[in-house]
């Protein structure tokens, strides 16, 4: 008999501890990770590092970089297997993101949207955090070797600059980093605002209709549902150029119950924009409310949570201290004896 373990393949991913979950966060990042995790050896982690690139208050980082821990759970993250854990308790991120730094090109790390993106949403705060974003995400994956990262569509480019970058370190020295690959959902894989449907749903928006939060109450849901704004016309066809509103909640829909767009539309083309939007609005709530009553459970063990972050830190702590290592050795830093 072959008693050789088969060992799994990794996922890494994590979400910034930058404001309040939402449904795009779901959509985007905790729907798939719940649907992957059996299948791979799973480190998923709240990127509070990455959050303190635009300010943050203290107390807020502090309570939502637990809040998003509970939220990992609430939504399904089975918390026996995956490892969940806080990334600045794991300094090796710190660590390996300097070294990486030394092997981004300035030019490079200037064309990621992103960074042109939120330099301007945050033009009085441009730091050199926010610039080297990218190279800490990088070191974030390459650390756990992870094979795969699931991520919105949004964070494409960051993904092609970790494989550059774990490239050309194999390259420059001998192999050192498992090149990940994404993994980034066809359908859904971008809510947008409920207010403004070619922007993209973000928790940091101001206006609170945009955003459909993980914690609302049910009735919030179906009320910014039915608020949302939706196009000229009433054809309910996915067509994000020409109907971004309809195409927008589709998605949504297709988030909540699993239906293809082309199901969605045979269901409700013809009938209308209000009874489509009713049925978002229940669709919606029902997903939320069991999400919603488990955080509520989760939030309220404050011990349990800390063990939790505990022993997550310790495990990936473990994995992170192996590559860091290779890679200290492989630059040429003297071990310290
Ligand atoms: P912000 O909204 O504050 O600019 P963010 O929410 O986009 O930031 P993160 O919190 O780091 O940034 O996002 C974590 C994960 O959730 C990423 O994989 C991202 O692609 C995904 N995500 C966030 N918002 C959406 C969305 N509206 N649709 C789909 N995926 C999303
Ligand atoms: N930048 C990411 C959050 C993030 C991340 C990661 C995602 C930080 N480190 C590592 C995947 C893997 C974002 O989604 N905005």
């Amino acid at each position: 008999m072959n008693t050789e373990k088969i060992s799994k393949k990794i996922i890494l991913s994590g979400i910034q501890a930058s404001g309040d979950l939402t449904i795009g966060h779901y959509a985007g990042a905790m729907k798939n990770w719940v649907q992957l995790q059996d299948d791979y050896e799973c480190y998923f982690m709240v990127a509070d590092m990455h959050a303190i690139t635009t300010r943050q208050v203290p107390a807020d980082l502090r309570r939502r970089s637990v809040d998003v821990v509970a939220m990992y759970a609430a939504c399904g993250i089975n918390t026996d297997q995956s490892t969940l854990f806080i990334q600045s308790h794991v300094p090796e991120h710190a660590q390996l993101a300097w070294v990486l730094n030394c092997f981004t090109g300035f030019g490079e790390a200037q064309r990621m949207t992103q960074f042109k993106d939120k330099s301007q949403q945050h033009s009085e705060n441009v730091n050199v955090g926010l610039f080297s974003y990218p190279v800490l995400m990088a070191a974030d994956i390459l650390l756990y070797q992870a094979d795969l990262v699931p991520v919105g569509e949004d964070q494409k480019q960051h993904i092609e600059l970790t494989r550059n970058l774990a490239e050309r370190f194999n390259h420059l020295y001998s192999p050192t980093f498992a090149v990940p690959d994404p993994f980034i959902p066809k359908e859904g894989a971008r809510i947008m605002s409920l207010q403004e449907p070619r922007k993209k749903m973000s928790k940091s928006d101001p206006n609170q209709n945009s955003c459909i939060f993980l914690h609302d109450a049910d009735a919030v849901i179906k009320n910014k549902i039915k608020r949302a704004v939706t196009d000229s016309g009433t054809d309910i066809i996915y067509d994000t150029e020409q109907r971004p509103g309809i195409s927008n909640l589709m998605s949504l829909y297709h988030v909540a119950t699993g239906k293809s767009m082309q199901e969605i539309s045979d269901e409700f083309n013809g009938r209308g924009y209000a009874p489509f939007k009713e049925a978002v609005a229940e669709a919606v709530a029902e997903l939320i409310s069991p999400i919603r009553n488990r955080f509520e459970e989760i939030r309220s063990n404050p011990d349990e949570l800390s063990a939790l972050l505990k022993s997550g830190a310790d495990k990936a702590r473990r994995q992170a201290f192996k590559t860091l290592r290779k890679v200290y050795k492989k630059v040429g830093f003297v071990e310290p004896s």
